[in-house]
C-alpha cells in the first residue's frame, strides 16, 4: 500500500491546481475530524479548495467522507423510499418549511427536517419554530424517530454526531473568506443530508439581490452540482431556482412568519407562498413515487392545505416537541387575536408612511432584513439571542399604486427606531412614475437529476456532471 501524503503535502496538491484522489480527500476529512488537522491547515485547504476549485467526482468523494464523518441516522425498512426533506439556501421572509414538513407527513412521507438559525440577513426556521412558546429544536436521533412514527414530520436542529465535519469546516470558512465556494457549499449541505439517509431532497436555491447566488446562472451552476453529487449519494435530487429580491410572503421577522405560515397551512396565506410550497412538495410527492408526476404532486399538496390535514399534522408536531397542547390548539384553531394572544407582540407597533407617492415597483428584501437584523430578528453572531416579536408586515405589493403619507410598512419592534433605521427602510419601497412591467416567476426553472423520467411541461433536460468549479467558486 503506497505510504499516506501528508497534509501539507496535500495542501500543496490542490495549491497547484492538481486533482486530489478520493483516498486524500478521505484523509484530510479524517484530520479534521479527529482534530489532528491543525486549524492553519484546515483554512489553507479550504482557500486553495476556494481558489481551485474541485470537480465534480472530488466534491462527491468530499461529500461522502464528510457524511461518513459522524453518525448516521436509522430508519425502520418499511419507511424506505418515503423519507423526505427539503433545503433553502437562505432568503427573506422564508417560511416554507414550516407548512412544507408537515403538508408532506399528512401526504404519507417521513420528514426528519434538519433546519438551521439565521445568520446574517436571512432567517431560520429554527428561530421562528422558538417564537412558539415551550418549542424544543434538539431532539436525539431517538426522540426523532418515535415523533416520525407518530407524527411523520419534525423540525429540528442539527445534532452534535451529524456530520461533525462540516461543523469544523463551516466554522472555518466563516473566518476565512471562503464560504462562497460551489464545492464546499455542496459538499456542506449534502453531507447532512447523506447522514439524514434521505430517499429524496428537494433545494430551494434562491438567486438576486438578497440571496446568496446573485444571479439566475449562478444559482443554476449551484443546483446543478447539488443535483449530481445527491443523486451519486443515492438522495433523488431535484432543485427549484427561486427568486429573492423581495420578500416571501408579506411577513418577515420570526412571529409574524409563524402566524403567515398558520395562514398557509389552512389554505390561504400569501399566494407566493403556496406557490412554492406545493411546487417543492409537488417535486418530492413525485421523486418518491407518491404522485405520477409533479404537477399531480402539487395538487395532492395543496388538497392537504386546503382539507386541514396538513395543520392537525402542525399542531401534532408542536405537541411532539414540547408545546403544552393547549397552546398548540390555540395556535392552530385559535382566532387571529388568539393567535397573537400565544405569541405575544412587540411593545411598539407603528405604521411607516409613503414619503411620496407613485407606483410600486418593488420592496426590495436585503435593506429590509437588515434593518430587522439590527432590530433583533436575526444575529450579527451564532449564538445571540434573537427578538422573537421583532418584524414588519407589508402592506403594498408590486403593482399597486401609492399615495404620499399612505403607510406601507407595519414595523414591530422593541425600542426606538434611529434616524438611519428609518432612511433605511424607506430606501425599501421603490417607487415609479408608471407600472411595473409585469414581474418574471418566482420560481425560474427546475433542475433534475440525470435518468429522471420526464418532468413537468417547461422541465429542462437534466444536466450531465457539472463543470469542474476551477475558476475559484
Ligand atoms: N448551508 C449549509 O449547510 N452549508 C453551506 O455551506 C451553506 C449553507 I453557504
Amino acid at each position: 500500500m503506497a505510504a499516506q501524503a501528508s497534509l501539507p503535502t496535500l495542501i500543496r496538491k490542490k495549491r497547484d491546481g492538481e486533482r486530489l484522489q478520493e483516498p486524500e480527500i478521505r484523509s484530510f476529512v479524517r484530520g479534521v475530524t479527529d482534530g489532528t488537522a491543525q486549524e492553519g491547515q484546515i483554512g489553507a485547504m479550504l482557500m486553495a479548495i476556494r481558489l481551485r476549485g474541485m470537480d465534480a467526482g472530488e466534491t462527491l468523494a468530499l461529500a461522502r467522507a464528510m457524511a461518513g464523518s459522524g453518525r448516521a441516522l436509522a430508519w425502520p425498512p418499511g419507511w424506505r423510499g418515503l423519507l423526505v426533506d427539503k433545503h433553502s439556501t437562505g432568503g427573506v421572509g422564508d417560511k416554507v418549511s414550516l407548512a412544507l414538513a408537515p403538508a408532506l407527513a399528512a401526504c404519507g412521507c417521513k420528514v426528519p427536517m434538519i433546519s438551521g438559525r439565521g445568520l446574517g440577513h436571512t432567517g431560520g426556521t429554527l428561530d421562528k419554530l422558538e417564537a412558539i412558546p415551550g418549542f424544543r429544536v434538539t431532539q436525539s436521533p431517538e426522540q426523532m424517530r418515535s415523533i416520525l412514527e407518530r407524527v411523520g414530520c419534525c423540525i429540528v436542529g442539527q445534532s452534535e454526531e451529524l456530520a461533525p465535519a462540516d461543523r469544523v469546516l463551516y466554522g472555518l470558512r466563516d473566518v476565512t473568506a471562503t464560504v462562497d465556494s460551489l464545492p464546499l457549499v455542496t459538499a456542506s449541505i449534502l453531507s447532512k443530508k447523506a447522514a439524514e439517509q434521505l430517499s429524496a431532497l428537494v433545494l430551494d436555491v434562491k438567486f438576486g439581490s438578497a440571496a446568496l447566488c446573485p444571479t439566475q446562472d449562478s444559482a443554476r451552476e449551484l443546483a446543478q452540482s447539488l443535483v449530481w453529487v445527491g443523486e451519486r449519494l443515492g438522495i433523488r435530487t431535484a432543485a427549484v431556482l427561486s427568486r429573492m429580491d423581495e420578500p416571501l410572503g408579506r411577513c418577515v421577522g420570526n412571529s409574524l412568519e409563524v402566524l403567515e405560515a398558520l395562514e398557509c397551512l389552512e389554505g390561504g396565506g400569501p399566494p407566493d407562498l403556496r406557490e412554492l410550497v406545493t411546487a417543492l412538495g409537488g417535486l418530492l410527492l413525485w421523486r418518491c413515487g407518491l404522485a405520477g408526476g409533479a404537477p399531480q404532486g402539487r395538487e395532492r399538496l395543496g388538497r392537504a392545505l386546503d382539507d386541514g390535514s396538513a395543520l392537525r399534522t402542525f399542531e401534532a408536531m408542536l405537541g411532539a416537541q414540547g408545546v403544552p397542547p393547549s397552546t398548540a390548539r390555540r395556535l392552530c384553531s385559535g382566532t387571529p387575536a388568539q393567535r397573537r394572544g400565544v405569541l405575544g407582540q412587540a411593545s411598539v407597533c407603528e405604521e411607516l408612511p409613503a414619503l411620496q407617492g407613485g407606483w410600486v415597483q418593488r420592496v426590495a428584501a436585503l435593506p429590509l432584513a437588515r434593518v430587522l437584523q439590527e432590530l433583533g430578528t436575526g444575529r450579527a453572531r451564532a449564538g445571540d439571542a434573537v427578538k422573537p416579536r421583532v418584524g414588519a408586515e407589508l402592506l403594498v405589493a408590486a403593482g399597486q399604486r401609492v399615495r404620499a403619507g399612505e403607510p406601507w410598512l407595519r414595523l414591530h419592534h422593541e425600542g426606538a427606531l434611529s434616524g438611519a433605521a428609518r432612511r433605511a427602510l424607506q430606501g425599501a419601497l421603490c417607487l415609479g412614475p408608471a407600472p411595473p412591467p409585469a414581474p418574471p416567476p418566482r420560481l425560474a426553472e427546475t433542475v433534475l437529476g440525470p435518468g429522471t423520467p420526464p418532468g413537468p411541461p417547461g422541465t429542462p433536460e437534466p444536466p450531465g456532471p457539472p463543470a469542474p468549479a476551477g475558476d475559484g467558486r
